[in-house]
């Protein structure tokens, strides 16, 4: 083996260092200051010499994430100071006697709280000697758990040095949590169904189930990341929790930003209703959160008991889990002809509703959690309000149940049920379906679209299944049945006219919630106050060219074409035709430009620390905005989170300005 030149082990110092200011930037402040390319060539600059002197590889070289062979099994870490165990409360009262007893305990002096977000993950703990990452561990029982080391090493926003700091600082124990942001969980997923693998049920079995693996090079693939909120360090000085938090951040750890300083209990009851409010805007998911005694020295007079500490407590959000019994699988036909399997549940109490239907995705996803009607199923209500069965209770499934096998026939009017390629739904074949008819319907008719008041989903299905009406169109030809309407069920001359008077008032409606109501494949609200904006009248619509469509920002060649079919077929021609002839809105109008972003196109990127990425074009569209999909010129504004990637260089080099979240709601503001 050639020992390494005097300037080999410089450089290879120098690259060591350069990379990790550039990875803390990039992982951990969300804030590159170089190209992905740039990083990627000091990095193999760092590889080639490494290889070309292996003894100038450490452990803590930014070259060693990438992962390395498999290992058989994990050896045994042991924990000083142990692992302790969060003891929990679910109401305001219990968190009370919490604070209670911690000020009897402490007589005469006054506790401040620390309260801090209850991170969903998999507690980890994490060795540094001599400032350098050298073992890494689960929580195992508290007093012993496993050593993953290897895997851990591949989390991007792990220091594998700590920032220089003092020398008591650098012989360290930092302990935290790993997890997946729900974008990054959900995106695994679905590359994972593409793939035919198994999807994960939620981010935290995901994370566990990978820090487990034996093979840091799938570890390294995962988008595991990191917060950490606790610090031991033998050597320094520690007074105050509020300082370990700042001194994490200051050594370059990942810290939540969300920790509250609270002088009351009831600061910390205020604390836990507001996040038990805004957690779904949360690129991660909390099961609650965790309150703590700020100063050390009082955390050491209030001691511990059992396994939990005594200046700590979980207060958790009422739990959106129950178990209950899957009574159905029933099959729902959409308006665009999607067969969709829907459990029917025995109702059950679930975050705050009482649930009695939920999603079931697609067929794929009953066979992959073998559900049974029968069975016993666990309901689980996320972050999107629709509950969803995400397992199945094995040991109380009863006998003779059989698996779930997808009919051929349309259940509302027996056509022909076929599988779309390169897909996981089905659809029925019969564009008359009356359930496709009735959700056309519906759909033009809802609030967003014509806003046509009295037209729910039972007026609809009462005329539809009394042939008054096939189709949007026939909508308006409606008052000439208007003595059949009176003397209907639950009609009358009152009702009749106000539903005539509303189909009526609905052709003032502009032109892009026409648009949008057509219900046209993936043209949604959005999307159609775009199209309206390039296309201002029908007329010019009709005849656009895929091209023409595509050449709008936000535009993609699935929208394009989706309304370029719309408009071939001679079926949906003739009821814009009769629309029109109607007098409804076909155009002239502009598009209101309403909003502070009105007129101004957006790309999003990374993750933000507060708003999901749907959220966040939710915000932008309501605010007049568009949400392009790439960066291209026609692109106002980059709005860059945590992670962002490539469209962040392409912005950079396009010179387009990059916004933060904060940037974009302030200027929605201003
Ligand atoms: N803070 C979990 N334990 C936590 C340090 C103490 C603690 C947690 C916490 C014991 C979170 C128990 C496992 C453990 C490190 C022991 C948090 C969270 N603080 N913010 C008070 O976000 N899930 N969990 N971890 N030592």
């Amino acid at each position: 083996m050639k020992p390494p030149t005097e300037a080999a082990r410089k450089r290879a110092e120098q690259l060591r260092t350069e990379l990790r200011a550039h990875d803390h930037r990039y992982y951990v402040l969300a804030d590159p200051t170089i190209s992905d390319e740039a990083y990627d060539r000091l990095m193999r600059e760092l590889q080639d010499l490494e290889a070309a002197y292996p003894s100038l590889v450490q452990p803590d070289s930014p070259t060693q994430r990438v992962g390395g062979e498999p290992t058989k099994e994990f050896a045994a870490v042991m924990h000083d100071p142990p692992m302790l165990s969060l003891a929990n409360s679910y109401s305001a009262d219990e968190i009370r006697d919490f604070d209670r007893r911690v000020r009897e305990l402490l007589g005469s002096a006054v506790p401040a709280y620390i309260a801090e977000l209850k991170i969903d993950g998999v507690a980890v703990t994490l060795r540094y000697r001599d400032g350098v990452f050298v073992q890494g561990a689960t929580r195992g029982d508290g007093t012993q758990g496993d050593d993953i080391t290897r895997n851990l090493r591949t989390v991007r926003q792990l220091p594998l040095r700590v920032q220089a700091g003092r020398a008591s600082w650098r012989t360290l124990e930092v302990r935290g949590e790993a997890y997946m942001a729900r974008d990054d969980f959900e995106a695994m997923n679905r590359e994972r169904e593409k793939m035919g693998e198994k999807v994960f049920i939620n981010p935290r079995n995901a994370t566990a189930g990978t820090l487990k693996l034996q093979d840091p090079r799938i570890v390294a693939l995962r988008p595991i990341r990191l917060f950490t909120y606790a610090v031991y360090a033998p050597g320094a000085q520690l007074t105050a929790h509020q300082r370990n938090l700042e001194l994490l951040a200051s050594l370059g750890f990942p810290v939540n930003p969300h920790y509250r300083r609270c002088a009351t209990i009831d600061e910390v009851v205020r604390y836990w209703e507001e996040h038990e409010r805004s957690r779904d805007a949360l690129p991660y998911e909390i099961d609650g959160i965790v309150v703590k005694v700020d100063s050390l020295a009082q955390q050491e007079e209030l001691g511990t008991i059992a396994k939990s500490p005594r200046w700590a407590i979980a207060f958790k959000f009422a739990s959106r889990k129950a178990e209950t019994v899957l009574n159905d699988i029933i099959l729902q036909v959409g308006r665009t002809g999607t067969v969709t399997p829907v459990a029917a549940l025995a109702p059950v109490f679930v975050g705050g509703t009482t649930v009695s239907r939920a999603t079931l995705h697609n067929v794929d996803y009953i066979g992959q959690l073998d559900l049974r009607v029968g069975d016993t199923v666990i309901v689980e209500k996320g972050g999107d309000v629709i509950p969803k069965v995400s397992g199945v209770v094995m040991e109380k499934r009863p006998p003779r149940t059989r698996a779930f096998v997808m009919p051929v026939q349309c259940p509302v009017c027996g056509s022909r049920v076929y599988r779309a390629e390169d897909e996981a739904n089905y659809y029925c074949e019969n564009a008359e379906c009356p359930a496709q008819v009735r959700g056309r319907i519906e759909h033009f008719a809802q609030r967003g679209g014509m806003d046509i008041e009295g037209l729910g989903e039972a007026a609809v299905e009462q005329l539809v299944s009394l042939e008054l009406v096939h189709n949007v169109a026939d909508l308006y030809q409606l008052h000439t049945h208007r003595k059949t309407l009176v003397a209907l069920e639950r009609w009358g001359e009152k009702s009749t006219a106000n539903l005539l008077a509303a189909i009526d008032k609905s052709k003032e409606q502009p032109y892009h919630r026409v648009l949008f109501a057509l219900g046209i494949r993936h043209v949604g609200a959005g999307v159609a106050r775009t199209v309206a904006g390039q296309f201002p009248a029908m007329a010019l619509l009709r005849e656009a060219t895929e091209d023409a469509l595509q050449a709008i920002p936000a535009i993609g060649p699935a929208i394009a074409q989706s309304i370029v079919h719309f408009f071939a077929d001679k079926h949906n021609r003739d009821i814009v035709r009769r629309l029109e002839r109607a007098g409804v809105t076909m155009g002239g109008s502009p598009v209101p430009a309403a909003g502070s972003l009105a007129g101004k196109t957006f790309v999003l990127t990374g993750t933000l620390p507060t708003y999901t990425r749907d959220a966040a074009r939710a915000l932008i569209e309501r605010h007049g905005g568009i949400v392009a999909p790439g960066v291209s010129k026609n692109v106002q504004f980059v709005v860059a989170g945590e992670d962002a990637g490539a469209k962040l260089e392409r912005a950079r080099a396009l010179h387009i300005p990059v916004l933060s979240e904060a940037d974009l709601v302030k200027m929605i503001g201003s």
